[in-house]
């Protein structure tokens, strides 16, 4: 499901569902969106037998005082993972300034080469989308929301962090172009889900993905990215 508003983006989501499910699935769709819009597609396609991943990445939540100091530990967690740290910088650079070249938000994400820091999605603009994405029963898994601080925002980010290190992508930095969610997260096999909050202050509405990747595995990741459904079991609680 994509909303806009004027023809800009305004809410978007993905289901992997059964037959069955697709009539309340529309429903909950058409009811998402928490914004004024004035255009709605949801588009119904039929996939192949997803791969089915046991669990999510491990969670944790980290909380600063300020956003500085949140960025700085964003960017240990990236070094970390295995960035260097002129690339990972590089990464969080593009998330403040708007990571499109006119400075805008794109809808999918920027991928770095880990050894260059050179760009590598073809479209600059449009950036690369983690797609074919869900939890297998999304509905179970948010029950568990009320005990954690977990939003349904951070499982739709959860579930497309553990494709997008399935698919092989190194590490991810990531906080949300809404103006008023300010937690964003590292994600990569080494650190599993990190939370952190604040990433940006409050009104900003500057956000996006950075993947880091390796270049000469571009064109199977894409692939996995865009087109592999993968659904995962459950959280690691
Ligand atoms: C979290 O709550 O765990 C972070 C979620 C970031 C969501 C980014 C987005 O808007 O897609």
């Amino acid at each position: 499901m994509r909303a806009s508003f004027k023809g800009a983006h305004v809410s978007g989501a993905e289901r992997i569902v059964t037959y069955e499910e697709i009539p309340a699935t529309f429903l909950e769709l058409l009811r998402r969106p928490k914004e004024r819009y004035d255009e709605m597609v949801i588009t119904l396609e039929r996939i192949d037998q997803p791969v089915i991943l046991e669990r999510s990445l491990p969670i944790s939540l980290y909380n600063f005082q300020s956003v500085e100091k949140a960025k700085k530990f964003a960017l240990q967690c990236l070094i970390d993972s295995g960035i260097r740290p002129g690339i990972a910088e590089k990464g969080i650079g593009l998330l403040e300034k708007g990571p499109s070249p006119e400075g805008g938000n794109m809808r999918g994400a920027v991928l770095l080469d880990v050894e260059t820091g050179e760009r590598l999605e073809p479209d600059q603009f449009r950036g690369i989308r983690t797609v074919r994405v869900d939890w297998e029963n999304r509905s179970k898994i948010a029950d568990y929301l009320p005990r954690t601080s977990l939003t349904e925002r951070s499982l739709d980010a959860i579930v497309i962090a553990t494709k997008n290190i399935y698919c092989g992508v190194i590490a991810e930095v990531c906080w949300s172009d809404d103006p008023y969610y300010t937690t964003g997260y590292v994600a990569s096999k080494v650190l599993g889900y990190v939370r952190i909050d604040p990433l940006k202050e409050k009104g900003n509405p500057k956000g996006g993905r950075v993947y880091f990747i390796s270049a000469e595995r571009l064109e199977k990741i894409k692939e996995c990215l865009e087109k592999k459904p993968v659904l995962v079991r459950s959280l690691p609680l």
